[in-house]
C-alpha cells in the first residue's frame, strides 16, 4: 500500500480557501482561528501536494494599498521558494464585497462592471508572474432571484464581453494561461448563469477567445443539479475543454457541501477516477492537469481534523485509482465488458466508406433483421457494475 502516499507527479492541490475556511456559515461563527497562506503552503507541502491555488483576496484584503499587498505577497511567494509548490491556478474573488452584491461581469452597474474587469487584469498580471497557467472564473453572484429583475441575454453579453476582452489581455501580453469557467447552478445567487457543464459549453462556442477558454467542473456543482458528474468530465473531454477540475463530494441535491473527494457518491468518484487516470487512448491519463481539491473541512473539525481530511482527499483519490487498475485487470471485469459490449461502442455506426445507399441497400440492417433476436439481448450491465463495488470494496482482491 506504499503507493496510496501522494507525491507530486500525482498533481494534487489546494484552495488557500479550502484548508482556511474558518468555518464560518450563514447560521454560525468560524470555529477555527485564521490560518496564514504561508503556514498553509508548509503543511500542505508536508502532506504531498503539489501545487496551492488562490483568490486575490486570500492572499492580501480587499482595497490592500501597493505596498501592504506586495508584503503580503512577498511573504507567499517566500513560503513556495521554502517547499518548493507550484501555483497551478488562479482566481478573483468577485463575489465577497458588497460591491459585487448583484454580480461583477454581469452587475446591473456599469460601474461594478468596469471594476471587476480591472479587478481581475490585476490578479491576472499576478497569476502570470506566479506561472499560474489556469485562471479560473466562478460566476457566483453573476444571477439573480428574481426573475424579472435580470436580463439575461443582455448579461450573457456582458459575461462574453467580459471573457473576450480580458482573454484579448492575456493574448496581448503573451501570457502562457488559459481560462476555466466553472459552472454552478445556485448558491450564493438563487439562480446562477452558466449553471451546467453544458450551459457553460455553449457558452464558450459564442467566444471571440474560445480557443483559450474552457472548463473548471466541480463534482458538487454538478450534483446540486442532480447530474452525473463523471458524464459531464466525460463530455468536457470530448470536446477539448477539459482544462481544470475541483475535486469533492456531495450528497444529493442540497446547498453546497464541498465535503472530502468520495465522502458523496463514492461509486461515481471511482468511475470519475477510472476515466480520468485510465480513459485516455492508450489506457493512460485522459486528464494531466492538476488534481485540484475545492473542499471544506467540516464546521465539526479543528486543525488536527483539517489536516487530517486534506490528506483524506488525496488518499481517497489514491485508493480509487488503485482499486480502478485492479478492477481493469481483473479478467472477470474483462469478460463482464465484453458482454456488455462496450468496447463495441467505438466501432463506427457506418463501415469505412459505406455510403447511405450502402446502408439502405443493406437488407439485414432492416428488411432481413431478425429484431426479436437482436431485442433478448442482456447487456449485463449489474454484473459489471456488481464487479465495480466488489473491487471498490476491496472483497476481490
Ligand atoms: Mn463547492
Amino acid at each position: 500500500m506504499t503507493e496510496l502516499v501522494p507525491t507530486k507527479d500525482d498533481k494534487f492541490s489546494f484552495g488557500l480557501w479550502t484548508v482556511g475556511w474558518q468555518a464560518r456559515d450563514p447560521f454560525g461563527d468560524p470555529t477555527r482561528r485564521e490560518l496564514e497562506p504561508a503556514e498553509i503552503v508548509h503543511e500542505l507541502a508536508k502532506r504531498g501536494a503539489y501545487g496551492v491555488t488562490f483568490h486575490d483576496n486570500d492572499v492580501f484584503p480587499f482595497g490592500s494599498d501597493d505596498a501592504s499587498r506586495a508584503e503580503h505577497i512577498a511573504r507567499f511567494r517566500k513560503a513556495l521558494d521554502e517547499t518548493g509548490l507550484i501555483v497551478p491556478m488562479v482566481t478573483t474573488n468577485l463575489f465577497s464585497h458588497p460591491i459585487f452584491k448583484d454580480g461583477a461581469f454581469t452587475s446591473n452597474d456599469r460601474a461594478v462592471r468596469r471594476f471587476a474587469i480591472r479587478k481581475v487584469i490585476r490578479n491576472l498580471d499576478l497569476a502570470a508572474e506566479l506561472g499560474a497557467k489556469t485562471y479560473v472564473f466562478w460566476g457566483g453572484r453573476e444571477g439573480s432571484e428574481y426573475d424579472l429583475a435580470k436580463d439575461v441575454r443582455a448579461a450573457l453579453d456582458r459575461y462574453r464581453e467580459a471573457l473576450d476582452t480580458l482573454a484579448q489581455y492575456v493574448k496581448d501580453q503573451g501570457y502562457d494561461i488559459r481560462f476555466a469557467i466553472e459552472p454552478k447552478p445556485n448558491e450564493p445567487r438563487g439562480d446562477i448563469l452558466l449553471p451546467t457543464i453544458g450551459h457553460a459549453l455553449a457558452f464558450i462556442s459564442t467566444l471571440e477567445h474560445q480557443d483559450i477558454v474552457g472548463l473548471n467542473p466541480e463534482v458538487g456543482h454538478e450534483q446540486m443539479a442532480g447530474l452525473n458528474f463523471m458524464h459531464g468530465i466525460a463530455q468536457a473531454l470530448w470536446h477539448g475543454k477539459l482544462f481544470h477540475i475541483d475535486l469533492n463530494g456531495q450528497r444529493g441535491i442540497k446547498y453546497d457541501q464541498d465535503l472530502v473527494f468520495g465522502h458523496g457518491d463514492l461509486l461515481n468518484a471511482f468511475a470519475l477516477v477510472d476515466l480520468l487516470e485510465f480513459g485516455g487512448p492508450d489506457g493512460g491519463r485522459a486528464y494531466d492537469g492538476p488534481r485540484h481539491f475545492d473542499y471544506k473541512p467540516s464546521r465539526t473539525e479543528d486543525l488536527t481534523g483539517v489536516w487530517e481530511s486534506a490528506s483524506a482527499n488525496m488518499r481517497t483519490y489514491l485508493i480509487l485509482k488503485q482499486r480502478a487498475a485492479e478492477f481493469r485487470a481483473d479478467p472477470r471485469v474483462q469478460e463482464a465488458l465484453a458482454t456488455s459490449g462496450v468496447n463495441d461502442l467505438r466501432v463506427p455506426t457506418l463501415a469505412e466508406g459505406e455510403t447511405i445507399a450502402d446502408l439502405l441497400a443493406d437488407r439485414s440492417s432492416f428488411e432481413d433483421l431478425d429484431v426479436d433476436a437482436v431485442s433478448s439481448r442482456g447487456f449485463g450491465f449489474v454484473k459489471l457494475n456488481q464487479l465495480a463495488i466488489e473491487h471498490l470494496t476491496g472483497i476481490a482482491a
